[in-house]
């Protein structure tokens, strides 16, 4: 990771990647959203979806997941990084999530430190699978709250004009510490879809499902990838599944769309 991306991203607790994602894939992936937006049936309104373990669910969305731009940045902010959850989200006008997170009062799930080097417990990848205009769910975000020592004020007016929201061009993919206070809410008449994705480090278990949510997709990925390592099962002890030394960019099978479905 960039020197200049490691400053903002420890100085805001985000970092935006635009074309995160391979531009065939994502042609490819459009009609599989469609298909689950239409089973979830979210209408125009009032409405969201959240679907959980997407990518144990189904395969399709796993070139996404192990974006190798994405995935080169994850390695440098977790130690002995795993992927945690993934979900699929839709949100149509009027739906949201509410303001979550600080870095006080601690948390050791998703507290971000800094000591010569980053340590994130919790990072957070949203995947524009549309465009997120501003007003549209884009995330809102309180840049540096990752860091706070103090807990966040009642005063909602102060902490509203802190706020800055996020929009995202399709494809692109915005990598945040789940340490930052974050929400977002969509005043706009269409349906946000976004892929979200997060990892954490080994020794932290899954929030979705068991620890083996992942293990039909860990069993055929190659013996020494990336893609096998991160899919990895937790480790409550000490995480000794020895981590590939050949660097993410590297690894030639990481983006290779699923074909046996
Ligand atoms: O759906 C969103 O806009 C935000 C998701 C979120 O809050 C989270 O990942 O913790």
């Amino acid at each position: 990771m960039h020197s200049s991306e490691l400053y903002q991203f420890d100085l805001n607790g985000y970092l935006v990647i635009e074309d995160a994602i391979d531009s065939t894939i994502l042609d490819e992936i459009e009609p599989v959203v469609d298909q689950w937006q239409q089973r979830a049936e979210v209408p125009i309104n009032e409405s969201q979806a959240k679907i959980e373990g997407i990518v144990a669910n189904d395969e399709r969305f796993l070139n996404i997941t192990m974006s190798p731009k994405v995935l080169a940045r994850i390695t440098n902010l977790i130690q002995f990084p795993r992927l945690k959850s993934t979900w699929l989200d839709f949100k149509s006008k009027g739906s949201s999530i509410g303001f979550h997170s600080n870095h006080t009062p601690y948390d050791p799930v998703d507290a971000y430190y800094w000591q010569n080097n980053i340590y994130a417990n919790l990072v957070t990848v949203c995947y524009a699978l549309c465009d997120i205009p501003i007003g549209g769910a884009a995330l809102e975000v309180i840049p540096g709250s990752h860091k706070a020592n103090y807990p966040l004020p009642e005063d909602t007016k102060l902490l509203s004009s802190l706020r800055k929201e996020l929009p995202l061009k399709k494809g692109s993919a915005l990598i945040f510490t789940h340490d930052m206070n974050h929400g977002s809410y969509n005043s706009l008449n269409y349906t946000r879809r976004c892929l979200f994705t997060s990892f954490s480090t080994g020794s932290s278990s899954n929030t979705q499902g068991e620890n083996n949510l992942y293990y039909d997709l860990f069993k055929k990925q190659e013996e020494g990838s990336w893609r096998k390592y991160l899919l990895r099962e937790p480790k409550g002890d000490r995480d000794t599944y020895p981590q590939p030394t050949h660097s993410i960019e590297d690894e030639t099978t990481l983006c290779e769309m699923a074909t046996d479905r």
